[in-house]
C-alpha cells in the first residue's frame, strides 16, 4: 500500500479537510502490514472504497427565532458505509462541525460498529447549530426544521441516528417526534430516545461506563489495580458525567472536569452528588464548569487551561476531538500517567497518540474505548425490533461483554511483544471485518 499517494491523492479531492485526513492517515498506517499480507485487500481496491463515504446529503436549515428572526443553518448527513449493517452513528451540533468533521467522525464510526460485533454500518451528521444559549423553543423548532429535510434518508433498517456532541434526550425527543409525524411509523429510528417511548436503560450511561469497563480491562491486563487511582477527565457532559460515575463505582477518585472555560481541579474527588452537578451545569446551557468552584469551595477553578497539566494516573479526553495535544502528552508523561484513552472521538492529536505510543504509555482510541455508546444504541435497536425492553442489568451485561470482547479484539491484533498497541490492534480488528463484507458483497 502507498500511504502516501493515498493520502495525496485524497487531499487533492478534498482540499482543507485536516480532521478526516488524520483519521484515515492513523487507519493506514496501523493496518498497512495487514492489508500488504491479504493481495485480495489490493485487487479489491478496498481502501480507495472505503475512503470515500457512500454519499453525502448536505441541506439548509432555516428556522425562527425568539426575536422573530430567522436563521439559517447547514445541516450534513454522512452515509459512510454499509457493508455490515444499516448506516448509525450520532447527530453533532455544534458551532465546529463541518464536512472534515463529520467526514472523520463517520469514518471512524464504521471501524468503531465493527467492533462492537453488533450489525451497524457507520454514519454521522450533524449541523453548525449550537444548542449554547438557546431556548427550547429554538432548540425544538430547529431540531424540526432539521428532520424535515433529512426524514427521507433514514430509517429503521436504512440509516439510525442518535446523539453526539450538543444532541441529548432533549434534541432525540425533538427530533424523533418531528421523524414520526412525517414518516407516520413508529420503529426506532433514532437511538437515544426517552425510556418512555422505545429508549433503552443504561443508554445514557453506556459510553462512559463502556469507557471504564475497558480501561479496566486494560489495567487488568498489566495486573494494575483501579482502586484509589486519580482520574482526570475532561468535558462535564453526558459522557464525562458516565465516566465519572463508573470511575468512582470502581474505586478510583476522579480529580478533574472541565469546560471550554477552564477545568475544576477537586482534590477531594469528583463522586456522589457531585457527579449529578454535572447535569445540572450541563442542563444551565451556559457552557461553564466555573460555578463548581463556588459550590464546592475545596475546589479550584483554573481559567482557560486543560486538566492535562495535573499529576493523575488516568487521563481521559471526555470532550471533543484533538483536545489532548504533544505537549499535554509530555506533561502527563512527565508526571508519570499509567493510562491514556480517549473516550471523545479522536481526542488526541496525531502528535501526541505517537508520543504515547513511542513511550509504551498504555493508550487507547477512542473507537475502542467510546464503543460502548453505539453498542448500547445497537441493543436498543435490538429491544426495539422485538418490540420489548430490557432491564438494566441485561442491557449492562451485555455491554460489559461487548467492551471486554473489544478488548480481547485489540489484545489479538495489537500485541507487539510485552506493549499492547491498541490503536492497531483496534484498526486491524475493525478493518477486517468491514474488508471482508465489504469483498463478500462484490463492488457496490
Ligand atoms: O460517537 C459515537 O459513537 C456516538 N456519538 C454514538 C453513536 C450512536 O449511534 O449511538
Amino acid at each position: 500500500m502507498k500511504i502516501d499517494s493515498i493520502l495525496s491523492s485524497l487531499e487533492a479531492k478534498h482540499p482543507g479537510e485536516s480532521e478526516f485526513l488524520q483519521a484515515v492517515k492513523e487507519v493506514l498506517v496501523s493496518i498497512e502490514d495487514v492489508y500488504n499480507q491479504h493481495p485480495e485487500f489490493e485487487k479489491h481496491r478496498i481502501i480507495e472504497r472505503l475512503v470515500e463515504p457512500d454519499r453525502i446529503f448536505t441541506f439548509k436549515v432555516p428556522w425562527v427565532d425568539d426575536r422573530g428572526d430567522i436563521q439559517v443553518n447547514l445541516g450534513y448527513r454522512v452515509q459512510f458505509n454499509n457493508a455490515i449493517g444499516p448506516y448509525k452513528g450520532g447527530l453533532r451540533f455544534h458551532a465546529s462541525v463541518n464536512l472534515s468533521s463529520l467526514k472523520f467522525l463517520g469514518f471512524e464510526q464504521t471501524f468503531k460498529n465493527a467492533l462492537t460485533t453488533l450489525p451497524m454500518g457507520g454514519g454521522k451528521g450533524g449541523s453548525d447549530f449550537s444548542p449554547k444559549g438557546k431556548s427550547n423553543g429554538e432548540i425544538m423548532r430547529f431540531c424540526q426544521a432539521f428532520m424535515l429535510e433529512l426524514w427521507r434518508n433514514i430509517g429503521p433498517d436504512t440509516d439510525v441516528p442518535a446523539g453526539d456532541i450538543g444532541v441529548g434526550a432533549r434534541e432525540i425527543g425533538y427530533l424523533y417526534g418531528m421523524y414520526k409525524k412525517l414518516a407516520r411509523e413508529n420503529t426506532g429510528t433514532f437511538t437515544g430516545k426517552g425510556l418512555e417511548y422505545g429508549g433503552s436503560l443504561v443508554r445514557p450511561e453506556a459510553t462512559g461506563f463502556g469507557a471504564l469497563y475497558f480501561v479496566h480491562e486494560m489495567l487488568k491486563a498489566k495486573n494494575i489495580g483501579i482502586e484509589g487511582k486519580t482520574v482526570a477527565i475532561s468535558g462535564f457532559g453526558n459522557v464525562a458525567w458516565g465516566a465519572a460515575l463508573k470511575a468512582t463505582e470502581l474505586g478510583a477518585k476522579v480529580v478533574t472536569i472541565s469546560g471550554p472555560d477552564g477545568y475544576i481541579y477537586d482534590p477531594d474527588g469528583i463522586s456522589g452528588e457531585k457527579i449529578g452537578y454535572m447535569l445540572e451545569l450541563r442542563d444551565s446551557g451556559e457552557d461553564i464548569v466555573a460555578p463548581y468552584a463556588v459550590k464546592y469551595p475545596n475546589s479550584t477553578f483554573h481559567a482557560g487551561k486543560k486538566p492535562w497539566v495535573e499529576k493523575v494516573d488516568i487521563a481521559l479526553p471526555c470532550a471533543i476531538q484533538n483536545e489532548l495535544n504533544e505537549k499535554d502528552a509530555e506533561a502527563l508523561i512527565a508526571n508519570g500517567v499509567t493510562c491514556v484513552a480517549e473516550v471523545s472521538n479522536m481526542g488526541c492529536t496525531a502528535e501526541a497518540v505517537d508520543l504515547f505510543l513511542e513511550k509504551q504509555v498504555l493508550f487507547a482510541p477512542g473507537k475502542a474505548v467510546n464503543a460502548g455508546g453505539v453498542a448500547t444504541s445497537g441493543l436498543e435497536m435490538s429491544q426495539n425490533a422485538m418490540h420489548i425492553q430490557w432491564g438494566a442489568e441485561e442491557v449492562d451485561q451485555r455491554l460489559h461483554g461487548i467492551m471486554r470482547n473489544i478488548h480481547e479484539q485489540c489484545l489479538k491484533f495489537g500485541k507487539d511483544g510485552n506493549y499492547t498497541n491498541y490503536v492497531k490492534g483496534a484498526n486491524v480488528a475493525g478493518f477486517m471485518k468491514v474488508a471482508r463484507a465489504m469483498i463478500a458483497q462484490g463492488v457496490v
